[in-house]
């Protein structure tokens, strides 16, 4: 731990009157220092709560815009202006008008890993945690587009029994994760709860004894009596999970699910980000306000997820 680069970003911080938000999958240093961990609508709602002017953002490109429109007052920061996510690029908002114009009636229901373009032409934003929640609030006879990942909206699907127009997205870290990992990892630990995201590959998820996502993984690791856990999902979260359960054993699935974007930020960027105020992440205002409606639905359906 670097104590002068430490110190330095809490003066900043101080002096900017910033809040520092670390996503579950950040380097765990970088979630040491800061002020809020958790999933990317978890950490945006925080952060509009404070009175902080400014939100540095330690995540990809679409968390900080979640942020920027749920708090359009304050200044948001990207530290790594390259931080993006491949997930979310993969559907433009022009590739969904399209959809849209291809099956008018059907709702459209977004992950919050899209661009704030693509939220702005969803009826509905989900996450993780409550896409089958939502896709289960919406009336069983209309027709559901569900984008950008594939391998949550078949799960989506699966579990609600909906059938949904799925765009075939998925993320790249996640579909790295085999099932030679899951079956490798419990003949090592015989003992284990397998937990893996919902964007894992539906072979994988059919090997393990929980589906979450990084939020319900962290509930449900605090809750349990067991004392060895495998993720199958990014491995910046074993540090939350190791960090919140001093008594447990932590494993990844695969320690090849790494996101190069989300190791993107580090220290120096922090301070060069709180220095300079770079890289501000800008919604336009009308994209912002479409966007918002997307997720304030969600929220008026699901209001105690
Ligand atoms: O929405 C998030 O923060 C992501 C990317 C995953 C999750 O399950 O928390």
């Amino acid at each position: 731990m670097n104590e002068r680069l430490l110190e330095k970003i809490q003066k900043l911080t101080d002096r900017r009157n910033a809040v520092i938000l670390a996503h579950n999958y950040q380097p765990g240093e970088i979630q040491d220092l800061a002020d809020f961990t958790g999933d990317s609508l978890g950490l945006s709602i925080k952060a509009a709560e404070t009175d902080a002017e400014v939100i540095v953002f330690c995540g990809v490109r679409f968390m900080a815009e979640t942020a920027a429109i749920l708090s359009p007052q304050k200044t948001v920061l990207l530290p790594d202006k390259s931080a993006g996510c491949p997930l979310a690029d993969m559907i433009t908002a022009q590739q969904l008008r399209k959809l849209k114009h291809d099956h008018p009636d059907a709702l459209v229901v977004c992950y919050v890993n899209s661009t704030a373009e693509v939220k702005a032409e969803s009826d509905y934003c989900c996450t993780s945690a409550n896409a089958v929640d939502l896709v289960e609030s919406l009336p069983p006879e209309k027709q559901i587009i569900f984008v950008p990942d594939r391998h949550l909206g078949r799960f989506a699907a699966e579990r609600t029994g909906q059938d949904l127009i799925l765009w075939p997205g998925y993320c790249a870290t996640h579909v790295v994760i085999t099932e030679d990992d899951i079956n490798n990892m419990r003949k090592q630990h015989p003992d284990a709860i397998v937990m893996a995201h919902p964007e894992c590959t539906e072979p994988v998820k059919a090997l393990v004894d929980e589906i979450l996502s990084t939020g319900q993984m962290l509930k449900f690791a605090a809750k349990s009596p067991a004392k060895c856990f495998a993720a199958a999902t990014e491995i910046g979260i074993i540090h939350t999970l190791k960090k919140q359960n001093p008594n447990a054993r932590f494993i990844p699935a695969s320690d090849r699910a790494v996101c190069p974007n989300m190791k993107k930020i580090t220290f120096d960027k922090i301070v060069a980000s709180l220095e300079d105020m770079q890289y501000e992440i800008k919604v336009p205002q009308e994209i912002s306000v479409k966007a918002k409606k997307s997720l304030d639905r969600m929220i008026e359906v699901l209001p105690t997820k």
